[in-house]
């Protein structure tokens, strides 16, 4: 992605910045944080970013749960904004672990020099806007003590899929085992040899972590409320002529990546489930499992809007399982009856060949009733306990709001985000939310985000950000907001991108079904990159059109 913005900027030292510890507070330090800092160097203004972990790499240092992969690949889903780290980096896999992709955090973090800007192990438990003064105050929380940092401007680059769900159980305070979450795993590697282990929770984190445990643990249960359609990854070592021939000519690749709207460049048709004769459809939807990964969606074009579509291609799935799983009960429970990709589709190799091992067993939640509780030694469910050593918690995230909202964040008047977004998040472009001046939101809610390449979507929206507020700059201006009619002219857009997708009839994260009390409506933008794109960039050239700069 090129060097868009105007660096030859007025000083921020010479102009308003002085009153404040630093011009930017950035919070986290992952790949958007990393990516964020950089940029705000490249603009001159001083920045610092407070991030939780002891390490940077945000979602791949907490995610580090066995068998834990992106099922985006590695070529794609790296940073495009220096042609020099993408020629110099080499991928082991076609889709890289999480320890690879977390090396190559700590790898960008020493390249640029971001580390001199990184605070660890600080938790930024609250920010407060005053009106008044045009600075946000940041509470920090370091080594036991909550100190104040001020700033000019707050860039929240927390995350989609940072805060963790974890359901409370009754009697779970009894349980003498041990327990894990997915999404908060120990750095040291967990030894489950010989051990009697639960894992609750069948969406991706659960798929990937449990062929891994399955081979360790003496015997391993799952507990699965709602089953989910697997794909194969067919991952593998990186073919070097493949890497070669992209890196000939990287930027093509970046940019048919653009015009598709997850950002990803992988084979894609557009005609109709519907249209193809019999042998046909399944001739392509062959083709398309033998791809593998996400890439299976593009067989056809309208899988995502017609119900008939999709039908055809869940049931294809549905008879993969058939046939790999041997026990005709457990591929039945194993078996999903919603829309195929409405939950986000879940990626890997050899997930339904582990219920074909004696020691894993599967327990469906739906016909043999919800967990009722724990005790000392293990879990009951449907008056049966089932005895435990270990529990796993799979149980996913209060997303795409949740990060946002577990900072104390109080803006105009004193009013909080969290009540501003009591019925649903509101958002102009995901950027930024009315009543909030100078604070921006990376891969916001309102933002295509966790439906896309989410690294190409942080690079899009930090150059957005960037470019903002260097005109802000330009012009001498130092306070930036939505106007609320932009604002909700916006969200309604949202709304009725989300009503033309399958995605949005079913219960899953995305709309915040699985967080009880949380408001039901779907949270990130499903126009796709090319549309959101077009917005973003069509507010820059009618003058920052929707935002009130002052
Ligand atoms: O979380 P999830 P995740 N009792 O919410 C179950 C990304 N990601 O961490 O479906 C029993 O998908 C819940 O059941 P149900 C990716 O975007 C990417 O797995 O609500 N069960 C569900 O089965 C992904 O979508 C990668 O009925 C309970 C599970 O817990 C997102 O992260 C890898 C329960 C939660 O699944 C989140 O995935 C990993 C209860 N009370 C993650 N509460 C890759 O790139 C919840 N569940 C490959």
């Amino acid at each position: 992605m090129p060097d868009s913005h105007d660096r030859s900027l007025p000083s921020p030292e010479n102009t308003h910045f002085k009153s404040v510890d630093v011009d930017v507070v950035v919070v986290g330090a992952g790949f958007a944080g990393l990516f964020m800092l950089h940029r705000l160097r490249g603009l001159g203004l001083t920045a610092r970013a407070f991030e939780t972990g002891d390490g940077v790499g945000g979602t791949w240092y907490w995610n580090r749960y066995p068998g834990a992969r992106c099922d985006v690949e590695s070529m794609q889903y790296s940073y495009q904004f220096s042609d020099d780290l993408q020629q110099d980096w080499s991928w082991s896999e076609k889709f890289a672990a999480q320890p690879e992709i977390l090396t190559y955090a700590e790898h960008v973090a020493d390249r640029f020099d971001l580390r001199r800007d990184i605070q660890l192990e600080s938790r930024v438990a609250a920010a407060h806007w005053d009106d008044a003064t045009g600075i946000w105050s940041a509470s920090v929380e370091h080594d036991g003590r909550t100190s104040t940092v001020t700033s000019k401007f707050l860039i929240l680059c927390v995350g989609c899929l940072s805060a963790a769900n974890r359901p409370s159980f009754a009697g779970f305070e009894r349980f003498q085992g041990s327990h894990y979450h997915t999404g908060y795993w120990p750095k040291d590697p967990v030894d489950f040899t010989g051990l009697k282990v639960g894992i609750i929770g069948t969406g991706s984190s659960g798929i990937q972590t449990i062929p891994h445990v399955a081979e360790q643990a003496g015997h391993l249960t799952v507990f699965q409320r709602t089953p989910n359609y697997v794909v194969p990854d067919w991952n593998g070592p990186l073919d070097p002529a493949y890497e070669a021939e992209i890196k000939a000519d990287y930027q093509d690749l970046r940019s048919n990546a653009k015009t598709r709207p997850s950002g990803i460049w992988v084979p894609f048709n557009t005609d109709s489930a519907l249209d193809a004769s019999d042998e046909e459809r399944q001739r392509r939807f062959e083709e398309f499992w033998g791809y593998g990964g996400l890439g299976f969606m593009g067989s056809f074009g309208d899988l995502l809007t017609n119900a008939d579509s999709n039908r055809l291609a869940a049931d294809f799935v549905r008879g993969k399982i058939a046939e790999i799983v041997s026990d005709p009960d457990v591929a039945r429970k194993l078996t999903p009856d919603n829309v195929l990709g409405c939950k986000r589709l879940c990626v890997h190799a050899t997930y339904y060949q582990t219920f074909n091992r004696d020691d894993v067993s599967l327990v469906d939640l739906r016909t043999e009733g919800a967990i009722e509780h724990f005790t000392e030694t293990g879990l009951v469910v449907g008056g049966v306990e089932y005895p435990l050593d270990a529990v796993i918690f799979a149980t996913g995230f209060d997303a795409m709001t949740g990060s946002f909202e577990k900072i104390a964040i109080s803006g105009v008047e004193g009013q909080t985000l969290k009540q501003k977004w009591e019925a649903g998040p509101s958002t102009y472009l995901g950027f930024q939310s009315a009543g909030f001046p100078n604070m921006f939101m990376v891969t916001g809610p309102g933002s295509p985000s966790v439906l896309s390449n989410v690294l190409l979507s942080i690079e899009q929206n930090i150059e957005w950000i960037t470019g903002c507020l260097g005109t802000l700059l330009q012009k001498g201006q130092s306070r930036i907001e939505p106007e609320i009619d932009a604002e909700e002219a916006w969200v309604e857009e949202v709304n009725r991108a989300a009503g033309g997708s399958l995605r949005s009839t079913c219960s899953s994260w995305y709309n915040g079904a699985n967080i009880p009390g949380k408001p039901l409506v779907f949270i990130p933008y499903i126009g796709g990159i090319p549309d959101y794109t077009k917005a973003c960039d069509a507010a820059v050239e009618n003058g920052y059109a929707g935002f009130k700069m002052r």
